[in-house]
């Protein structure tokens, strides 16, 4: 650090300015709050607050922060401009005093109300002394006045370069590379402060625009609304619990400090989430650690709402009533507090200190927010209803940990009554069934294998709190009936050398139910019995769909390409496929091969064209007469519709889901890599060009012209059929192999007896298992925590994919 030699010219009292200066460049830290990333942007801060107090004054308008391609930065404002004139006392422009004196920023002028001024409160000459080069130009009294400083200290004197009818303040600089490890500005960085920064500031007419000339772009912000939108904004993608956003404003006097006022703004909106969204201010600064003000709040909102509830007789008077918390659950706040001489608490300073502002902030919104729930009962019973369901869910929430604590303590002594145990005293051979529903736990219990398996009957109904934040789990009948059995306790009390069966095995249906009841047993042994699943403990079975019969033969297949494949093989068992031009029958291993090929085919089919004919981009192009090609596009009843993102078309598709009837059709757009896909809603599968591509590729591969081959003979059993296209050998080839053949679907457990659940799912000497692995625990935490945290449709659906990367064993 230079040791800066005071100019000739200067007097003694200039002297110590100079050394003030060189405090900030001593100690910046103490200042700006540290002389890394955030510093370097604490210095933009503090010449934006400057602007914002001028706006405040009501004589700014616009602010403009330029981040210019040599590193350096400007912030532009309209304000009355940094006094010029002769200061009497110091001899100096008075604009050189605000540049180079500690603290004078605010003790100019008509000593206007001053509330901004950054947590440290340091004003423009700590961006002096921290900047290796500094500008300051003033648009005043009709002229343009500019002087420069090097690293706190003059370099040239203030002089008129110009003429002006506007007023305002331009500030330039370069963060000193001598202080500052890190001297990059950070787009992001100074675009969301510029935000939060308008937000606060929109109802005063203050509007911030960003130019960033490195990447030229120009932004805009501009929040007439003010801290509305700053809500509205906040709650985008959350549900409200009432359409308006509630705002207050107010202003009381200090009472300490006769003259000082305080002023209140307040925007809210509740939401039916469980979260509590505040974001509390003092003088534009976000107060993250809270303080007096927020307290204020609190208690405020918790008195006003608990009076009102128990006078419109929402609550008996014996009864507790939520507390502050219920109230604020799903609630999303901006609190902006103007506090004259703020006082900041806590290591990183963001805590208001202020005893007064407790007080004034209860006071102001106590008063406006009974009146607003007088006038609003509506708004105010939703409010109140919401916090009457947290209440309840805290307390049952509590209720079941207790339960489960004093249960896991006598664990082994008491046994669920639907449990039906096993015989064997040997953990490590034995069984648990969890099973959804009591109808397939009635075959269950029958078909087992006594000595070595248990059934537990879960009802399905424990789907409900799929939503419900995991202590309402907790709270849930049919998990505690699954601790009781399986004894080892839970969560911080899981003790797995006492768990009571050596594999626990879900058994749920293979349709959507029982993939949700899966996946919500699957999220509580991940949250509460991890140990298990890390220890290899736990299992899914997989029930059958499918039971194929031919003859006194017959096959449980769990899923379609199984049985796709079961088909194949039996059905070729008495099929030949003659290929009349190039004279050759397909039968046995080949004729197996070629059926795969011909059913996967069959399976694309649907498609709107001859399969052996896919369109290119070109014909995609040339039915879009429109000016764009959009990315994906789907005809419906005859009606074309257009969708630039697959969100909106997979929305598009799911509103259609389960109308059998109609005709769709759905072509893939550029980027899609789909072509076209079938037409009917139901099981609506897309043919995307690759699989298209694939299967002819096969079929050569196999000796089967695609194009101008066949006829082709399909010869099963006695009969013979001629055809003449790939898809009818496809369609033909598949129905000879079912001839004969029955087919059972099955929809749930429940329509197995008991022998055939033994021998399609229970029986371990046939039987296929899937064993729950979390490999990577870190991210099924994530998307647990997705799920718990939200359950929109589209993530539980991604959870139905991905939640579980189940080792496939074959046991
Ligand atoms: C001192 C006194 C007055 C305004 C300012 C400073 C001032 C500082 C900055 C820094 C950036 N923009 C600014 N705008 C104003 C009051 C001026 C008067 O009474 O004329």
């Amino acid at each position: 650090m230079t040791e800066s030699q005071p100019p000739a010219n200067y007097d003694a009292g200039q002297i110590s300015v100079l050394e003030g200066l060189e405090a900030v460049r001593k100690r910046p830290a103490m200042y700006i709050g540290d002389t890394d990333v955030r510093g370097v942007h604490h210095l933009i801060w503090e010449v934006v607050d400057n602007a914002v107090d001028e706006a405040l004054a009501g004589f700014a308008t616009h602010c403009t922060v330029t981040l210019h391609e040599n590193g350096s930065v400007s912030v532009e404002d309209d304000g009355r401009g940094i006094p010029v004139d002769i200061h009497p006392e110091e001899g100096v422009p008075a604009v050189e005093l605000v540049l180079t004196k500690l603290h004078a920023g605010g003790k100019f002028g008509d000593g206007a109300y001053k509330v901004s001024g950054g947590l440290h409160g340091v004003g423009v000459s700590c961006v002096n002394a921290l900047a290796e080069g500094l500008e300051v130009t003033v648009h005043k009294h009709g002229k343009i006045h500019r002087m420069s400083f090097e690293r706190g200290e003059v370099k040239t004197h203030l002089e008129v370069v110009g003429e002006t009818e506007r007023t305002g303040t331009i500030v330039c600089w370069n963060p000193d590379p001598e202080i500052f490890s890190s001297l990059e500005h950070q787009h992001s960085i100074v675009q969301q402060r510029l935000r939060e920064t308008a937000y606060l500031m929109g109802s005063r007419g203050l509007r911030l625009e960003l130019t960033d000339e490195r990447t030229a772009t120009h932004e805009v912000f501009e929040y007439p609304a003010g801290l509305e939108a700053f809500v509205l904004d906040a709650n985008k993608g959350r549900t409200p619990l009432h359409p308006e956003v509630l705002t207050l404003y107010g202003t009381e006097e200090s009472k300490d400090s006769p003259g000082d006022v305080y002023e209140v703004e307040l925007s809210m909106q509740w939401t039916d989430g469980y979260q509590e969204n505040v974001f509390p201010f003092v003088n534009n600064i976000h107060t993250r650690g809270g303080g007096t003000h927020l307290t204020g709040l609190r208690s405020s909102l918790a008195r006003a709402l608990g009076n009102y509830a128990r006078k419109e007789g929402l609550l008996k008077d014996n009864d507790k009533g939520p507390s502050g918390d219920d109230f604020r659950e799903g609630l999303t706040a901006v609190l902006s507090l103007k506090v004259p001489n703020p006082q900041f608490e806590g290591q990183t300073k963001d805590k208001l200190g202020n005893r007064e502002a407790q007080g004034i902030v209860e006071a102001v919104v106590g008063r406006q927010i009974g009146a607003f729930l007088e006038e609003n009962h509506k708004i105010a019973k939703a409010i109140i209803q919401k916090a009457v369901q947290a209440r309840a869910a805290r307390d049952a929430a509590r209720k079941a940990r207790d339960l489960v604590r004093r249960k896991s303590a006598l664990a082994s002594g008491s046994l669920p009554g639907k449990l039906a145990d096993c015989q064997s005293k040997v953990r490590d051979e034995t069984e648990l069934f969890i099973v959804e529903g009591d109808s397939a736990g009635g075959p269950a219990k029958m078909g087992r294998d006594r000595r070595i398996q248990a059934i537990l009957p879960i009802k399905g109904k424990i789907l409900n709190v799929e939503k419900a934040p995991l202590d309402k789990m907790l709270a849930h009948q049919e998990i505690l009936l699954i601790v009781q059995a399986l004894g080892c306790g839970i969560s911080s009390e899981l003790d797995p050398e006492k768990v009571r069966y050596g594999k626990t095995i879900i058994m749920t249906d293979a349709d959507v139910d029982g993939s949700h009841i899966r996946t919500l047993l699957l999220t509580f042994f991940y949250r509460h019995m991890r140990q298990l699943i890390d220890e290899g403990r736990l299992y899914i079975a997989q029930p059958p769909l499918y039971k194929v019969s031919k003859g006194k033969k017959y096959k449980y297949l769990i899923h379609e390409n199984a049985l796709r494949d079961y088909l194949v093989e039996i059905g070729t068992a008495q099929m030949t496929v003659h290929d009349t031009v190039a004279d050759k029958t397909f039968e046995g291993a080949a004729l197996r091969e070629l059926a795969k090929t011909l059913t996967d085919i069959d399976a694309l089919k649907g498609a709107a064209i001859p399969i052996w004919a896919p369109i290119g981009y070109a014909d995609l192009v040339d039915r879009w007469d429109g000016e764009k090609l959009p990315s994906w596009w789907a005809r419906a009843d005859g009606t074309d519709h257009f969708f630039d993102a697959l969100e909106e078309y997979e929305n598009f598709l799911e509103l259609r889901r389960g109308m059998v009837d109609e005709e769709l059709v759905v072509y893939g757009g550029p980027e899609s890599g789909v072509l076209m896909a079938d037409s009917h809603v139901q099981g609506s599968k897309l043919m995307r060009a690759k699989d298209v591509a694939e299967c002819l590729e096969r079929l050569a591969a196999q000796g089967i012209a695609v194009q101008g081959g066949g006829p082709w003979v399909v010869t099963g059993g006695k009969e013979s059929k001629e055809c003449t296209k790939v898809t009818e050998l496809a369609s033909t080839a598949r129905k000879s192999a079912e001839s004969g053949v029955d087919i059972q679907r099955y929809k749930g457990l429940g329509e197995m007896n008991a022998d055939q659940l033994w021998e399609s799912t229970m029986d371990p000497e046939t039987r296929t298992l899937l064993k729950v692995s979390v490999d990577d625990a870190l991210a099924a935490d994530q998307i647990f925590t997705i799920l718990m945290s939200d359950g929109v449709e589209a993530r539980r659906e991604y959870i139905e994919e991905h939640a579980l990367e189940i080792t496939n064993l074959d046991i």
